[in-house]
């Protein structure tokens, strides 16, 4: 048994207090009909008392898995995180987390569709209480070379897929992100294929590693990382870990990516991390430390092996194909 010092990101329990305070009273306005009162003198309605806005400390703090505790590198200060992005329907840009806050993240409900038992709608609170939420300090590593260690909050993807009970028709698992008109610019580039799309088979779903991200740094997932909640595939090219997922489908076929429909002789739907073989336009390998300025060797699978390589024992690793 491990016991792991509480981590710096933590917020300490003074600074937690008010938001409790704020959460509790507001929950007793609720109570009272303050809803009611509200829509009656025109002040707007209340939000459900579920609700966890974005940016604010998740509480209670959920426990730290010991087996991702540590990511061998430091973790990347949310300042920087938090202010380099990849979320395109936001913009191409790397700075788009004040546009991003228009995202309508709070309340979220997910579509759970194709061969499954439990197809239908889930409302993201709900999903939460029947799922083992953690927090996991997970490398990233972005296609374009850059790298980062964020601590995450959230469940692993194999417990959502268990709950939703696919059927054996099910044999992969595909992601989809909110495509909203009104809140997202990026989305009137029509020469993009929304909605942003990506998919794993359904080992890759069950292997314990794909982690369904609600949080970082101990918040409510702050908008630019993709609330209210996103996919982390920490051994695979970063995207294909889709943001702000409002619909999962079991499927039959192979999902066609985002990224590799628009530019599939660059992109395709493995995307599995490895430094030898090099992206058309340039390395993989090396990556640019975010927030250090260092440059660090890339490892194969992102240096998750021992996690993930079982599932590709019987392909063949020579061929270009499984690593891009
Ligand atoms: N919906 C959506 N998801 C996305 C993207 C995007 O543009 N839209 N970019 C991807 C890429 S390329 C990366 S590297 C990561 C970036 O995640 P971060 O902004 O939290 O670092 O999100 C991935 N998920
Ligand atoms: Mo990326």
């Amino acid at each position: 048994m491990h016991f792991h010092r509480r981590p710096s990101w933590h917020i300490p329990e003074r600074e937690v207090t008010p938001e409790r305070v704020f959460l509790d009273r507001r929950a007793v306005l609720a109570g009272l009909g303050f809803a009611g009162v509200a829509a009656a003198s025109g002040l707007g309605v209340a939000r459900p008392a579920a609700a966890r806005p974005a940016g604010e400390a998740w509480t209670p703090a959920p426990p730290l898995d010991p087996a991702y505790a540590d990511a061998g590198r430091a973790i990347t200060p949310e300042a920087v995180s938090g202010s380099y992005n990849n979320f395109y329907e936001f913009g191409t840009h790397k700075g788009i987390a004040d546009a991003a806050q228009k995202l309508p993240s709070d309340p979220w409900t997910l579509q759970i569709e194709g061969h499954a038992a439990r197809a239908g709608e889930i409302g993201l609170e709900d999903l939460l209480a029947k799922m083992p939420v953690q927090e996991r300090v997970y490398r990233h590593r972005c296609v374009e070379a850059w790298s980062m260690v964020v601590p995450w909050i959230g469940f692993p993807l194999a417990e959502l897929v268990k709950w939703a009970e696919p059927t054996s028709a099910a044999k992969y698992v595909r992601f989809e992100t909110l495509s909203d008109e009104k809140t997202m610019p990026g989305i009137r580039q029509s020469w993009y294929p929304w909605p942003y799309v990506e998919g794993v088979t359904i080992e890759e779903a069950l292997n314990p590693l794909p982690f369904m991200v609600t949080g970082a740094y101990g918040k409510v997932l702050p908008k630019q990382f993709g609330a209210p909640i996103r996919l982390h595939l920490p051994w695979k090219y970063g995207f294909k870990s889709a943001k702000s997922v409002i619909r999962i489908s079991f499927v039959e076929e192979q999902p066609m990516g985002f990224w590799q429909e628009l530019q599939g002789s660059e992109y395709g739907f493995w995307a599995n991390v490895n430094p030898e073989f090099s992206h058309p336009r340039w390395s993989q390998a090396q990556e640019r430390v975010l927030g250090t300025g260092d440059e660090a060797p890339t490892v194969i699978w992102n240096g998750y092996g021992e996690e993930v390589a079982g599932l590709y024992k019987d392909m063949d690793l020579s061929k270009r194909g499984l690593w891009f």
